[in-house]
């Protein structure tokens, strides 16, 4: 088994990106609770995540969504996340808030329909240049309801156009990132429904698409790592929306269903290289905090990444490869769940010390006053978008 110094190199380069998002109210349709602190702009959700970052180290950037961030100066606002000892990170489109989107945005049968949404994500990549930021995040709403209602076919058809030349307008370090959902809200099909789908775009735009893989995104019971594992061997996974589900899309706290669950996962990305120097896997956390503080919400979610990433890091793979050569399924099964049964949290304590880190990062921020100090600056914080 390796030792946790084995592990480190690993862990120092581990970067997980916050939304901007999971800074604001959010909530249900039938409840947005709002919680005091909220930011109510830009720099203010800038300024939370950077206080995840200076208490976890894991958070250097934070991913904007736009329309919802939208600001003046986009330079500006990269100073400023700069000066807060963060950057910029991916930006996501938004193409399913406005009443012209109600069938459909980039798929729709009306070309000025698609236009408006395919200017947007120019927008989107004019920001992109002024951020610095690598990638373009796409996800979309469209769908449909019932059967008959559209032709399932010439949407993917105007589609492929549309992602095509929004594609052209990357530059050469510039990414695409597509990223599917099986259902909500369409209830009948939706347009990039699957992985596969996903990957037939992207393969067919181009060096400079991939897949993203949200983790909330899947049906029940479908084996996420498998997907993980596929998407690796073929070079295109992108990134991951990290967040977790008992049913749906809850975008719940990573880790917080099924820690199991994540530590399948990371360790495929281990094996796939996704953690390897260079690798192209950017680890996003896609959330929401509806009942609690967001800030700490944001750091559970972090470290519980950097745990499940320690842990899959240690599985003792030259004895799992000997055991599954042997055909020896118990012992290989038993090697597999030592790793995952590793109480790392010690360790990672002691490791965050040592680079001038708190040891526990959730006692740091209860004991920093700092939400106390954003509830009384801070009145009539704003609501994630859902529903705003
Ligand atoms: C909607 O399901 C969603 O949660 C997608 O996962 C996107 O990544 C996110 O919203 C932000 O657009
Ligand atoms: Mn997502
Ligand atoms: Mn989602």
């Amino acid at each position: 088994m390796p030792t946790f110094d084995d592990i480190t190199p690993v862990l120092d380069r581990l970067a997980i990106e916050v939304p901007s998002w999971a800074y604001g109210n959010s909530g249900t349709r039938f409840k947005v609770f709002s919680t005091p602190g909220t930011p109510r702009n830009p720099e203010e959700k800038i300024a939370d995540a950077a206080k995840v970052h200076e208490l976890t180290g894991l958070a250097p950037t934070v991913a904007l969504h736009i329309p919802w961030d939208k600001v003046d100066d986009y330079a500006a606002l990269k100073r400023y996340a700069n000066d807060h000892g963060v950057d910029l990170g991916t930006i996501n489109s938004n193409t399913f808030q406005d009443d012209v989107y109600k069938l459909g945005s980039l798929t729709h049968i009306d070309p000025a329909v698609r236009r408006k949404a395919i200017d947007h994500h120019l927008e989107c990549i004019e920001i992109m240049n002024a951020t610095g930021s690598r990638d373009l995040k796409i996800w979309l709403a469209d769908g449909t309801n019932y059967p008959g209602q559209g032709d399932i076919r010439t949407r993917q058809d105007l589609m492929h156009e549309a992602l095509q030349e929004i594609y052209a307008q990357l530059a050469d370090d510039q990414r695409m990132v597509l990223e599917y959902k099986f259902f909500e809200p369409a209830f009948y099909h939706t347009d990039v429904p699957d992985w596969g789908t996903s990957y037939a775009h992207v393969a067919a735009l181009g060096d400079k698409a991939f897949v993203c893989l949200d983790t909330g995104h899947h049906a029940p019971g479908t084996n996420i790592e498998f997907i993980v594992a596929q998407l690796l061997r073929l070079g295109k996974l992108g990134s991951f929306d990290f967040n977790s589900r008992f049913y749906a899309d809850d975008d719940l706290i990573v880790g917080a269903a099924d820690p199991f669950q994540l530590f399948r996962i990371m360790v495929e990305v281990v094996r796939g290289g996704g953690l390897d120097e260079g690798s192209g896997v950017a680890l996003m956390l896609d959330q929401c905090h509806n009942i609690e503080d967001k800030v700490p919400g944001q750091i559970r979610s972090v470290l519980n990444v950097q745990e499940m990433t320690a842990r899959a890091l240690l599985l003792d793979r030259e004895a799992l490869t000997q055991a599954q050569q042997a055909g020896d399924v118990l012992t290989a099964n038993a090697i597999y769940m030592d790793a995952f049964y590793t109480d790392v949290r010690p360790l990672l304590a002691e490791y965050r010390e040592k680079r001038g880190l708190p040891a526990d990062p959730m006692a740091a921020y209860a004991e920093s006053g700092y939400q106390a100090k954003i509830a009384a600056e801070r009145v009539g914080g704003q609501q994630a978008g859902w529903g705003a």
